[in-house]
This record gives structure tokens, C-alpha cells and sequence, in this order.
């Protein structure tokens, strides 16, 4: 299937991070022909630094990438065109596949959410005022959904993970972070800007043990490399996306944020809190509160989640929350809850299997009409 993604980089990393994944989950997984449009390819070559952002057109992991500016070419569509979060693809090649017949199957991937509606919602056809037709792709965590991303044989390539501490020790040291020493807590941060960070230190200093905590250079700017009581604050180059997961499989606790690390945290299966990509009208509490329902962690780390996000008031209480969490009796069942809930998602179909499921229905079904 010959395949037209477009992302449209709207801040961060995330929109490129989830489309990155998806291109290589489609060509490599479903042998698809990928082109991949983007219009930032500064952004995309700090999670993948294989990509020339000189180039106009360039192959990187066997997908085309395309530079999609003022300038991009006129191609043909495929047989399937993927607009990431309502990214509005050249006016040109909307009018181009106008005008195939059978017209190629357009999809919207939604943002990712855990609310009930998004079921209602999932692969409905929008009918466009110009006569062709678009579907509404939604992840989620049901299998009344999109699913989430997941490539195959990654759960069983992170428990080898989990004990090659070579491995991991190489890994630390490749991004430039001191070996954790035996019995120490690794934990990653990956937040907001006004992330309540000394909090976040008061209760990592308060818990057992000392804590490394592994920081992206960019997030976090208020927060000082170094130690902090038993905590050792230290700083790596942003990680090509590969490293990151692995770093995420590496850790005991991981904080993350947005969309995409905030689900490989999942596939990580370690404790996590997850800050939640603000929105307008506070709408992310509901979002918020719709993942914790599904979780279905002890309620002390749905409080500790919110405190993280500073819901209800701030998060003074975070760090002691946070401390308790880390302690027995609390953090035996964080674990327990983290792996229930993840390896239950690990039985899912993923995103990508589902898309391409749904994709081929759609033009037998075309096929059947024609
Ligand atoms: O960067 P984000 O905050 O992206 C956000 C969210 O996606 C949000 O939903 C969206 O509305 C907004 O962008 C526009 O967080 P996210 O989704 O976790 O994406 C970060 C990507 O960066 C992810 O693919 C992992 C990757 N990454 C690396 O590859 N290396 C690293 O070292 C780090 C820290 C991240």
C-alpha cells in the first residue's frame, strides 16, 4: 500500500515523535511505501539524527521524507493519506485526491485520549461539503478504539532489557549520565516548563535510597545539575527516539508528558506520572482523571498524578505523596498496578494494526461499489 503521512510540527516534539513511530510501524511492520511530509525537519532531526534539514526530499530508515514547505512537489496521492492532528495537508494534493476515483482512503489521527466519547467517535466518515470523505482515527486504550502504537516483539525485548545491566550501563553512558550505582533509584523527568520540580526533589529526597534523575537538556530549566540531597540531578543531549524508550526501560519511575512518552512510559511498565499537555478550559483535567479511571492505581497515586499536574490547589502536597509512594507498603502496589494495567493494553491489537485493518476494509468495500 502506498501510504502519504502528514506532520505538521505544532510545538515540541510530540506531533513528529508520534508520526515517526507511526511511519516506521506502517513500512516496517505492514511493508507500506511511506512518504512522510513534515515541515519542520530542525525539530524531527533532534529525535532522529539521521535526518538532513537541508534536504527536500530525502530516505531515512526507508521511508521518503519530504520537506513540506512553499516548495514541496506536486505528488500523487497514495492509496491512503494519513493527516496527523488536523494538520490541513497542501491545498494541491487534497485537490488531487478530489478528483481519484475510487477516491484514496483520508484519515485524521486524533490526539490521544482515554475519555468514554472517544469510542462513540472512532473511524466515523465526515462528509465533506466537496463531496469526499474523512475518517476519524482515535487512539485509545479499548478495543472499541484506535489502540495505541506498540511495535511487535517490544515487550519481550524489553524484559531482555530489564536484564542486561550491561546493556544498560552502556546506555547511561552513552548519553553522557554517571553509572547508577547498585540500589540506587534511576528515575527520568521529562516535563512542562512550570513542572513543580522542588517538589518533585523534596519527595525523592525523602524517600528511600538516592535517586539519579535523568533530565533532557531543555526541560526542567530551573532545575540544577548536580546533588540534591540524596538526589543526583544530571542532564543529557536530547536522545534519538530509540535511546529514549530504552532509557524509559531502564528506569524505576518515569516521569513524561504529552502523548508519546507518555505511552511508551506504558510499554516501560515501570511506575509513572505523567504531566498532561495543558489545555484551554483546564479541558486535560477530564483527560486527566478519564487515564486514572482506566489505570486503576491505589487512589494515593491518582492524588500524586495530580499534584504532579498541580490540580486542586497546587502541589505542596506532592513531595510527601510522592515520598509515600516510593514506600512500602505503597510502592509494591504501584508496581503491581503499573504492570497490570500495561501488559492488559500489551494485548491489544496496536494502532498500526488497526489502521491497516480498517484501511483495507475501507477499499474492499470501495472495490465492492465500484
Ligand atoms: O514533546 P511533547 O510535549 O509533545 C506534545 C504532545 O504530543 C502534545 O500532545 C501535543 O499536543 C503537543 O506536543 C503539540 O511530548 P511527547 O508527546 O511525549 O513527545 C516527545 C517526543 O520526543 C517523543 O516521541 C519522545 C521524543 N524524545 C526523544 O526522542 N528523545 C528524548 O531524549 C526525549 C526526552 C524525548
Amino acid at each position: 500500500m502506498r501510504i502519504d503521512l502528514f506532520c505538521r510540527v505544532v510545538d515540541n516534539y510530540g506531533d513528529i515523535g508520534v508520526c515517526w513511530r507511526l511511519a516506521r510501524r506502517l513500512a516496517h511492520g505492514h511493508g507500506a511505501q511511506l512518504r512522510l511530509w513534515v515541515d519542520d525537519l530542525a525539530s524531527f532531526s533532534r529525535i532522529q539524527p539521521a535526518v538532513d534539514i537541508a534536504a527536500a526530499q530525502q530516505v531515512v530508515d526507508g521511508i521518503d521524507v519530504v520537506r513540506w514547505d512553499a516548495q514541496a512537489p506536486d505528488l500523487v496521492p497514495g492509496d491512503l493519506v494519513i493527516e496527523a492532528f488536523a494538520c490541513d495537508p497542501p491545498t494541491r494534493f487534497l485537490d488531487r485526491l478530489r478528483a481519484m476515483t475510487p477516491q484514496p482512503l483520508w484519515v485524521n489521527l486524533e490526539y490521544l485520549s482515554a475519555e468514554g466519547w472517544v469510542e462513540d467517535c472512532h473511524a466515523l466518515p465526515s462528509h465533506r461539503p466537496d463531496g469526499s470523505l474523512k475518517y476519524f482515527f482515535f487512539p485509545g486504550f479499548t478495543t472499541r478504539t484506535g489502540g495505541l502504537l506498540r511495535e511487535p516483539g517490544l515487550i519481550d525485548a524489553r524484559n531482555a532489557w530489564r536484564d542486561d545491566t550491561n546493556a544498560q550501563a552502556a546506555l547511561l553512558a552513552r548519553l553522557g549520565l554517571p553509572a547508577r550505582q547498585p540500589g540506587d533509584r534511576l528515575a527520568t523527568l521529562f516535563c512542562y516548563p512550570d513542572a513543580p520540580v522542588d517538589a518533585l526533589l523534596a519527595g525523592l529526597d525523602a524517600a528511600p535510597g538516592n535517586t539519579l534523575l535523568a533530565v533532557p537538556q531543555g526541560a526542567a530549566p530551573s532545575l540544577r545539575e548536580g546533588r540534591h540531597g540524596s538526589v543526583t540531578v544530571a542532564r543529557y543531549a536530547l536522545a534519538p527516539q530509540a535511546d529514549f524508550d530504552r532509557l524509559l526501560w531502564t528506569a524505576d519511575l518515569n516521569l513524561v508528558r504529552g502523548e508519546d512518552s507518555f505511552i511508551r512510559a506504558h510499554w516501560a511498565g515501570r511506575p509513572m506520572l505523567w504531566e498532561i499537555y495543558p489545555q484551554d478550559e483546564d479541558a486535560h483535567w477530564v483527560k486527566l482523571d478519564a487515564w486514572l479511571a482506566r489505570a486503576g492505581f491505589p487512589p494515593e497515586i491518582d492524588a500524586s498524578n495530580r499534584a504532579w499536574n498541580r490540580a486542586d490547589g497546587g502541589s505542596t502536597r506532592f513531595a510527601d505523596a510522592l515520598a509515600a509512594a516510593l514506600s512500602a507498603p505503597l510502592h509494591p502496589a504501584w508496581c503491581a498496578a503499573t504492570t497490570r494495567f500495561t501488559e492488559a493494553l500489551a494485548q491489544q491489537a496496536d494502532l498500526a494494526d488497526r489502521l491497516m485493518a480498517f484501511a483495507c476494509n475501507r477499499a474492499h468495500r470501495a472495490e465492492r461499489i465500484q
